[in-house]
């Protein structure tokens, strides 16, 4: 079914209306940085201004969506008015609140159109997980070209910048969010931004990184060790994240939360006594956002469905010495995980 006409009828109101960027990409399929989408039972408008109106309608011409030219949201609430609306559903996490505080004085009663977005979006449609299954394709294709081009000597800027090169080289749009390369300690840091810091032989590498293809994201963790001199307390520590992350894709089903799938990983690094240094979650849903529902951690409530996708990424993190971390794009098909990485996961000493 068209998003538009789906998210409209989960939702309790005479209309809809929707400005964030993610939310409007969801409806129309059209990237954009403005605009807004109008829908009622009747018709749904894409108003935009002058620079997009053009690609907005070759892109839309297909679909119900008119397309109409606004360049302030006056002129979008002024048509609202004329359309006798009285109830109007708007993400409320996503609009300012100096523009809800307009339309409440505009008269209309706000309803929140934002849960029904998060469960809608959380599903893939088929045309969904090709684009989700493509930009997995690139990422890691990049990844591989990358580390025949890892050179000591090299910052960790440079390879982050190099990594991205590589994915826009291979038809990504864009990273799908900033690339994260830790050497060394620096991998402890779960969210290590990359600094200038130098490749030096023996030690470990970590890479967290994704890219965008039409609109939508993939994510990807590996970490290596540069060199041929492994440190022991890594390597075992490697392979018991390696077990972790290879459990939980091989037990979690769909029916469980968030919540249980999230234990497999804690409770496999429990038993090696690991899990208090497994300090965030064990995933989170991935499609035009980078994290979205469902959330794979202690406190996720939400049920696994088919066809949802979401990352598995068990970690741990040894304070000034190192961290490690696997991540995995995976959907839920035919009951059970299925990860979009193809390469193997086994330690690499590069
Ligand atoms: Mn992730």
């Amino acid at each position: 079914m068209d998003n538009t006409k789906k998210i409209f009828r989960a939702i309790d109101a005479d209309a809809m209306l929707t400005s964030s960027a993610d939310l409007r990409a969801y409806l129309t399929g059209f990237q954009s940085t403005f605009g807004f989408v109008y829908t009622d039972a009747q018709e749904s408008v894409f108003f935009t201004d002058p620079r997009y109106a053009e690609a907005a309608k070759a892109a839309l011409k297909s679909e119900f969506i008119g397309v109409e030219i606004a360049k302030t949201e006056e002129t979008v609430f002024d048509y609202i008015k004329s359309r006798k609306v009285k109830r109007l559903a708007v993400p409320f996490e996503r609009i300012a609140l100096p523009t809800s505080e307009r339309l409440r004085r505009s008269g209309f009663k706000l309803i929140d159109s934002m849960p029904a977005f998060t469960s809608a979006m959380s599903i893939k449609n088929a045309d969904e997980i090709l684009l989700i299954q493509k930009a997995c394709s690139i990422a890691e294709q990049s990844y591989q070209e990358l580390l025949g081009l890892l050179r000591a000597g090299m910052s960790e800027n440079e390879v982050a910048g190099l990594l991205e090169y590589r994915m826009r080289c291979n038809g990504a749009e864009n990273r799908s969010f900033e690339t994260i390369v830790a050497f060394g300690k620096n991998s402890s840091v779960p969210h290590h931004a990359p600094c200038n810091d130098r490749l030096y032989h023996n030690m470990p590498v970590l890479f967290d990184f994704g890219c965008k293809y039409h609109g939508y994201c993939s994510d990807m963790t590996r970490t290596i060790w540069f060199g041929d001199d492994v440190d022991p307390d890594f390597r075992s520590a490697y392979e018991a994240v390696y077990g972790a992350h290879e459990y939980a894709i091989g037990n979690i089903r769909a029916g469980m939360t968030g919540q249980q799938a999230d234990s497999f990983a804690r409770d496999y690094l429990k038993d090696r006594g690991l899990d208090k240094f497994f300090t965030h979650s064990l995933g989170h849903g991935i499609g035009i956002n980078i994290h979205e529902s469902p959330t794979l951690g202690p406190s996720g409530k939400t049920i696994l469905q088919e066809n949802m996708v979401f990352s598995i990424e068990p970690g741990v993190y040894f304070e000034g010495r190192f961290g490690i971390r696997i991540e995995d794009s995976v959907r839920m098909l035919d009951g059970k995980v299925l990860s979009f990485m193809k390469a193997g996961k086994s330690l690499i000493l590069l």
